[in-house]
């Protein structure tokens, strides 16, 4: 059997980071490591060719080698996942989709033979079996969702991993809080499941096997979701690295009470955590309130502060549209992102999600206009906001023009820096001196040169040079990643509401 995994491509968003990843000489962010874990999951007899559409075409012929074509999506992938269908099946290939949008939309899906719903650790097996059988069924629903301890390494030589700036690996699914407008709880559930230590460190030796060297990004929902396992997890972690010769940088997603934990602070310093995702959402409690975001009540900016004191950058999620948000939610907003020195900081519309407490909510309301693009960063609501629209469009713009503007930028990217200059204990992974000299060229001569905002890179370069020598690397990679956040806030920024 041969089959072809395609990932669909991803829209000109803020997380595709597709304007600073020529830099480093990247064609995207992260690989799919559900397919990669799908991949996994296929008998090892049979054969596979991974196509994600993030850097490289669809050709004819790798359609025209396979017996089956599996595609994965997130809903901000729909357009591009209803084309692979229609080439697929325009070559009279058998069509089978899972992942997050196929799991949760409440749309009409595309002509598939197969869809799967919900994770596949149980379900694909079931599926060969059905097929050797010749007894298949068009919808594989999981019935449960699996222990982590049934999932295989992914399937990392798949992907030609030079074409990506980072790894992903995961360590757990689920959530234990409950975000009204968050679909994580009601796919991966809320009681989070972990894999085993023996099972990240065989995961961590797989990566180091192929010969990857930098960032890995551990995908999970929210990192520290079990605690208890989190605990015994990073010493063995810290331990591999440090015998490893760091390696590694690492990533991760994180509610924000992380920063109650100092001791685990520490022990993720230890273990190579560089940067960390917080969904902070807003600074107004009556609207962190209506989002049930009980755990986001404390004093968020002195929170902030306590994870960048371990060397960690803070990257956070910020929303508008809440029901409670007051007039001037945009310069609060603002103020808060500037306040607390996160350099890359996601803010999106409220959207509701298919199947959430919110989408409910609000279709109890009759407030629901029907599913949304999935890209938080476009200017449109798929719903009846209570702000006038236009003015909410407005304000959100007015907040990213604001927060990607370049002296505002470099100046949080300034404040980051002084605040996570506790240093970690090892060199950049990954780093060589021609990689790192093209880089800098290719950065200087865009962003120094060419930009019409040089000046104000200059001052940043000179000021970084001089105060943060040690993480230079670091105010490069996010005056780069800076540019890419601008070149979006111009393009979303500046369109009609
Ligand atoms: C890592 C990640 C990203 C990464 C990279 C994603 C990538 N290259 O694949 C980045 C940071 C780029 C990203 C961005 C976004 N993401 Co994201 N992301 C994730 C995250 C945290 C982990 C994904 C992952 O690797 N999971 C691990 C694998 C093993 O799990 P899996 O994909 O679910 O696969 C399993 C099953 O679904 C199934 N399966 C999957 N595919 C297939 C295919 C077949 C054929 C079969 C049989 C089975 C199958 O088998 C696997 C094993 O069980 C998920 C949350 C999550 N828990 O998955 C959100 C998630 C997928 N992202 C989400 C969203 C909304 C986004 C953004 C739109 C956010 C934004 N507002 O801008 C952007 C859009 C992307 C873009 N470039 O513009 C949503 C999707 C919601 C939806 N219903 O579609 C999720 C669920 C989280 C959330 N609620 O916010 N994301
Ligand atoms: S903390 Fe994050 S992952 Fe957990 S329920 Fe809230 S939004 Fe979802």
């Amino acid at each position: 059997m041969k089959i072809l995994l395609v990932n669909p491509e991803f829209p000109d968003t803020y997380w595709s980071f597709r304007h600073a990843l020529p830099f480093e000489g990247k064609r995207c962010a992260f690989p799919p490591l559900g397919l990669l874990t799908v991949s996994s999951l296929l008998p090892k007899s049979w054969d596979r060719r991974l196509v994600d559409l993030n850097v490289e075409r669809l050709k004819t012929s790798d359609l025209d080698w396979a017996d089956m074509v599996f595609a994965t999506a997130m809903l901000v992938q729909k357009e591009s996942l209803r084309d692979v269908v229609r080439l697929a099946k325009a070559r009279g290939k058998k069509v089978v989709l899972g992942g997050p949008y196929v799991t949760s939309t409440v749309e009409e899906l595309p002509d598939a033979d197969h869809i799967f719903r919900g994770e596949a650790e149980q379900t694909l097996p079931q599926f060969v079996d059905d097929l050797a059988r010749g007894e298949t069924k068009h919808i594989y629903q999981a019935a449960e969702r699996p222990a982590l301890a049934t999932t295989p390494i992914a399937d990392f030589g798949l992907a030609n991993l030079k074409r990506y700036s980072a790894m992903s690996v995961q360590y757990s699914r689920g959530c234990p809080f409950s975000c009204e407008f968050c679909d994580i709880i009601e796919i991966y559930g809320r009681v989070p499941r972990t894999k085993s230590n023996q099972q990240m460190i065989a995961e961590f030796d797989a990566l180091k096997a192929l010969g990857w060297r930098g960032t890995v990004f551990i995908v999970d929902d929210n990192f520290i979701g079990n605690k208890k396992n989190v605990r015994l997890l990073l010493p063995e972690l810290a331990r591999w690295q440090k015998e490893n010769g760091y390696p590694f940088e690492l990533l991760t997603e994180s509610s924000i009470n992380l920063a109650d934990d100092e001791p685990l602070l520490a022990n993720m310093r230890d273990a190579g955590f560089h940067r960390v995702f917080l969904g902070i959402e807003t600074p107004v409690e009556e609207s962190l309130h209506e989002a049930q975001k009980s755990q986001n009540r404390g004093n968020l900016l002195e929170q902030v502060q306590t994870i960048q004191r371990y060397g960690i950058e803070v990257m956070a999620g910020f929303i508008v549209g809440f029901d409670n948000d007051p007039e001037d939610i945009f310069e609060r907003q603002i103020d808060f992102i500037r306040r607390s020195a996160i350099p890359l900081a996601m803010v999106g519309l409220l959207n509701a999600l298919p199947d959430t407490q919110l989408w409910k909510r609000l279709d109890r309301e009759g407030r629901l206009f029907g599913e949304a693009s999935g890209n938080n960063t476009v200017c449109t609501f798929n719903f009846k906001t209570r702000m006038d629209p236009a003015l909410l469009i407005r304000g959100y713009q007015t907040i990213m023009r604001t927060i990607y503007g370049p002296r505002e930028y470099y100046q949080r990217v300034l404040d980051s820096l002084r605040r996570t200059t506790q240093s970690h204990s090892h060199t950049k992974p990954g780093y060589t001196v021609v990689g790192g000299l093209t880089a800098l060229t290719k950065i200087l001569v865009r962003l120094g040169v060419i930009d019409r905002e040089r000046k104000e890179f200059w001052r940043f370069f000179v000021t970084a040079l001089i105060r943060h020598r040690a993480q230079f690397a670091d105010s490069l990679r996010l005056a780069a990643v800076g540019y890419h956040f601008r070149k979006l806030s111009d393009a979303y920024g500046n369109s009609a509401p």
